[in-house]
Formats: structure tokens, C-alpha cells, sequence
């Protein structure tokens, strides 16, 4: 008998802006991620106004999945998986996002796309929104800082659910909806939520403000999906960094109490229904002035998941010097580095253990099926003279995170139901834009200006995989 589940859900992960590429294809509209540059580390991805001459947008062609999936799902096949982790992109369905009808061209295209994963035996894990918004929705609305957005994304949710009932069998909401909590930065609230800032506005309050309406969509479309397809399952999908203290000083424990708050309430909301206290009191305390219903709380109520999807990178951790009483957390600024844990070359914490703790932690405070729909390691990856791809450092990573997976199941009994590893085919990086933060088993031949061949090709992780997928994940 395996330690893990027998219907263990081994897969990989995607999301349609980052490899589809066909950006005006099919009748699709334009994205938020169709208006995004390609950055580096540490610099920013531009957010332009509309896309403009002369700008290089990474995502209008990403990988070309669009064109090729066919010859990509024979590839997921033969790497064994089980479940494929996508996203439907928005503005193929609702090209502006406030239309009454959808575009069925659109449809077709992923009708097309599950129809080839089910010929093969793949499950599909189907994100509605990652990070890629109608950009009308933007320009007309101002994003989900307007409740009118809600209607606009239950009419999408509505189409996706009767049109993939009995095909999908787990969708999520919002991808890394908790992300934003990061708003001093312009990408998160972008990506997130379609936010732009105005020089003087209040970031924050704007921002839980779109937090909120996206909760309430979130649970909205919880309910109409157990109504119209009650074999399905549906969860939230959150950036899971934890966040441990610098020490074991109890003003460090305070501060890294306070600043899980700040960064988790979100998934509090989705599987509790309700608003805990320590958010109630953080808005009456910073005068933050919602527009929340009792129609809003009762939804919220109504509409809680039924897992929690979560994507595993890294931890960060904080410093509480100086915070007491209040102990407010500001990501931009709080955090120090890990002196026990090594980073990517992108500064990323590379940290097992933690994920050990975040199902831990998730599993203590929620008690829902738990499944890790992102986790990997973004590396330059180098191409010897015989065209091969030795990348042991990337094996490493998904072992190390694979064992730590398998103990908090083994020696926490915790309930985890899949793994599906992030960007298992190369594909654009969200955070940069670029193509060389490579996370793959399969090689994708194009540079950062999507420039090469496009050519598939195996890594080692790529055979590797395949025996821990065969073995249910005994053999790592
Ligand atoms: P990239 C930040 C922190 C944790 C996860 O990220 C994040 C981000 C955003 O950069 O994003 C998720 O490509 C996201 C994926 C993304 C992946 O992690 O920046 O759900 O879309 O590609 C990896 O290296």
C-alpha cells in the first residue's frame, strides 16, 4: 500500500495567458496580460495603457500552446500524468467582458482542448480566472473595484459550468487571490484584480475593497457550480508563502501572527463564510470604509469551497522589532532574509519544510482536502552539444518537496489529494515576463523574446517524473 491516496491526483500546471499565445485568435480580446511587458529580476513588468507600438508583449505568443496542444497533451500523456491544470482565458469567452452572449468560437477552442486530455486520460483542474481579466473590464469599469464585475464574471462562470459539467470535475476561482495583499506593488493588484492606481489613491482600501467583490463572485459561483453540476468539486486557489518569525523573541511571533492574517484572511472568507474578527477590527481600526451587503455575508456563507487549492514556492520570514501593539505587516518592507534556507536566482526561499508546515497549518484551521496545484523551480536551464537538458537542480527540488508532501501525510495525516507541478512545459514567467525562468520537464526551444524553434523536447526531470507518477510517488 502507498502512502498517498490511490486516486491521487498527479498532474501539471498551466494558465492559458502563459502558454496559449493566439492572443487575437478565435475572436479572444484583449487581456490584462496582453498589456504586460516582459521584466526581469527585479525589475518590473511595464504595464502599458492598451497595447502599443514598439512594446514587447511576452504573452500575445508565449509558447504557441493554442496551435500545437495536440502534440503537447500526446507529451502530458506519455509523462503519465493523471490531471491537467489549466485556466479558460476570460476574454476568449467574453472578448470585453460585458457581453450578453458568449463567444462560441472560443468555447470551441477549449471543447477542443478537454476533448484530447480525456481521449487520454486526463483529468482536467480548471482555474476561471488567472490573472487575466477582459482588459475592457479594466478600461470601462475600473476592474473589480466595481460591483458590476461580479455579474460580469457569474455570466462567464455560468457558461464554463454548463457547458463542461460532467467534463471538468474540479474548478477553482480566483488564482493566488490573497496575492494582492502585496498592493504597493502595481502587479499583484493588476493581475489580480485589473487595479490601477491613481497618483494619491488609497491603494489599500481600493484593494480590499476588489478583494471583497471577488469573494463574493468566489462564492457565488461556488454555489451555482454545486447547482449545476453537483458532481463537481470546487476550491480556492492561494499563494501559500508562510510566513515564520525571525526569532523566537515574542515580538517576531506576533508579527509573523499578524502578517499570516494579513496575507491568509482571504482564506478564511472562502472556507469559513464569514469575515474573522481580527479583519473586522483591522478596518474599523484603519478607518477602511467597505461597501459589504447582508446580502454580500449571507452569499459568503453560502458559497464556502469544498478544497483548497494552493500553490507552494517558498517562505518568507518577518522582524518584529518595533511593531508592538499593533504588529502591521507591509510586505513591501517587513521582511528579512532566511538565514537558514537558500534562494533561486530569482531570491525565491527554497524550503521544503514548509510546505510540511502549510498543509499542516491548513489542515489545522480548516479541515478540507488539501491540493497543491503549483509548486516547482524556476532555473536557467543550459542545452548540452547533444541537445540534452541535465536538470538535477529542478529533480532536487520536486524530491525534496515530494518527501516533505509525503510525511505530512504519512506522520500528520493530513488529506491531500494532488500534486500537479507548476509550468511542467516551459511557458512564459508571470512574475517577469520572461522565458529563461524556466520550470519544465518539457523543454520549450524560444529565448525571452520568443525567438527559436518552438521544438518540445525532455528534460531529466522529464523520465524522472514519470517513475514517481508510476509509482503512485514511492520511488522519488
Ligand atoms: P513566476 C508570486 C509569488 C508566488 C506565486 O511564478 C506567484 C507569484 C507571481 O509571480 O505566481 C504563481 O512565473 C502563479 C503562476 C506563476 C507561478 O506562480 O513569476 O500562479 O501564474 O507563473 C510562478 O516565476
Amino acid at each position: 500500500m502507498s502512502i498517498l491516496r490511490n486516486d491521487f491526483l498527479w498532474g501539471g500546471a498551466v494558465a492559458a495567458h502563459q502558454l496559449e499565445g493566439g492572443w487575437q485568435e478565435g475572436g479572444k480580446g484583449v487581456s490584462v496580460a496582453d498589456v504586460m511587458t516582459k521584466g526581469a529580476h527585479g525589475q518590473p513588468r511595464q504595464i502599458t495603457d492598451g497595447v502599443q507600438p514598439g512594446y514587447h508583449y511576452p504573452n500575445h505568443h508565449a509558447i504557441d500552446f493554442y496551435h500545437r496542444y495536440k502534440e503537447d497533451v500526446a507529451l502530458f500523456a506519455e509523462l503519465g500524468i493523471n490531471c491537467f491544470r489549466t485556466s479558460i482565458a476570460w476574454s476568449r469567452i467574453f472578448p470585453k467582458g460585458d457581453e450578453l452572449e458568449p463567444n462560441e468560437e472560443g468555447l470551441k477552442f477549449y471543447d477542443d482542448l478537454f476533448a484530447e486530455c480525456q481521449k487520454n486520460g486526463i483529468e482536467l483542474a480548471i482555474t476561471l480566472s488567472h490573472f487575466e481579466m477582459p482588459y475592457h473590464l479594466v478600461t470601462e469599469y475600473g476592474g473589480w473595484r466595481n460591483r458590476k464585475t461580479i455579474e460580469f464574471f457569474l455570466r462567464f462562470a455560468r457558461v464554463c459550468f454548463n457547458r463542461y459539467k460532467g467534463i471538468v470535475k474540479y474548478w477553482m476561482t480566483f488564482n493566488e487571490i490573497n496575492n494582492q495583499a502585496n498592493y504597493q506593488e502595481d502587479f499583484a493588484p493588476f493581475t489580480n484584480s485589473g487595479l490601477k492606481y491613481e497618483p494619491g489613491e488609497d491603494r489599500e482600501a481600493i484593494m480590499y475593497q476588489a478583494a471583497h467583490y471577488e469573494l463574493v463572485a468566489s462564492a457565488k459561483a461556488v454555489a451555482l457550480c454545486h447547482q449545476i453540476d453537483p458532481d463537481a468539486k470546487i476550491g480556492c486557489m492561494i499563494a501559500m508563502v508562510p510566513i515564520y518569525p525571525y526569532s523566537c523573541s515574542p515580538d517576531d511571533m506576533m508579527a509573523a501572527t499578524t502578517a499570516m492574517h494579513r496575507r491568509y484572511w482571504f482564506t478564511d472568507v472562502h472556507c469559513k463564510g464569514h469575515y474573522p474578527n481580527y479583519m473586522n477590527r483591522y478596518f474599523e481600526r484603519s478607518k477602511i470604509d467597505l461597501d459589504i451587503t447582508k446580502e454580500d455575508l449571507m452569499d459568503l456563507r453560502e458559497g464556502t469551497v469544498d478544497y483548497i487549492g494552493f500553490s507552494y514556492y517558498m517562505s518568507f520570514v518577518v522582524n518584529g522589532k518595533d511593531k508592538a501593539p499593533v504588529y502591521d505587516y507591509d510586505e513591501a518592507q517587513d521582511l528579512v532574509k532566511n538565514p537558514y534556507v537558500p534562494a533561486s536566482d530569482w531570491g525565491w526561499q527554497i524550503d521544503p519544510t514548509g510546505l510540511r508546515y502549510s498543509l499542516n497549518w491548513f489542515a489545522d484551521r480548516y479541515d478540507l482536502p488539501l491540493f497543491i496545484v503549483e509548486n516547482g523551480f524556476g532555473a536557467v536551464d543550459e542545452v548540452d552539444e547533444e541537445g540534452k537538458i541535465h536538470d538535477q537542480y529542478r529533480i532536487d527540488y520536486l524530491k525534496a518537496h515530494l518527501a516533505a508532501m509525503k510525511d505530512a501525510v504519512n506522520y500528520d495525516g493530513v488529506d491531500v489529494i494532488g500534486y500537479t507541478p507548476w509550468g511542467f512545459i516551459d511557458l512564459v514567467s508571470a512574475g517577469t515576463g520572461e522565458m529563461k525562468k524556466r520550470y519544465g520537464m518539457i523543454y520549450v526551444d524560444l529565448d525571452d523574446y520568443l525567438q527559436g524553434s518552438g521544438n518540445r523536447s525532455k528534460k531529466d526531470s522529464f523520465s524522472w517524473y514519470q517513475k514517481v507518477i508510476e509509482s503512485n510517488g514511492e520511488q522519488l
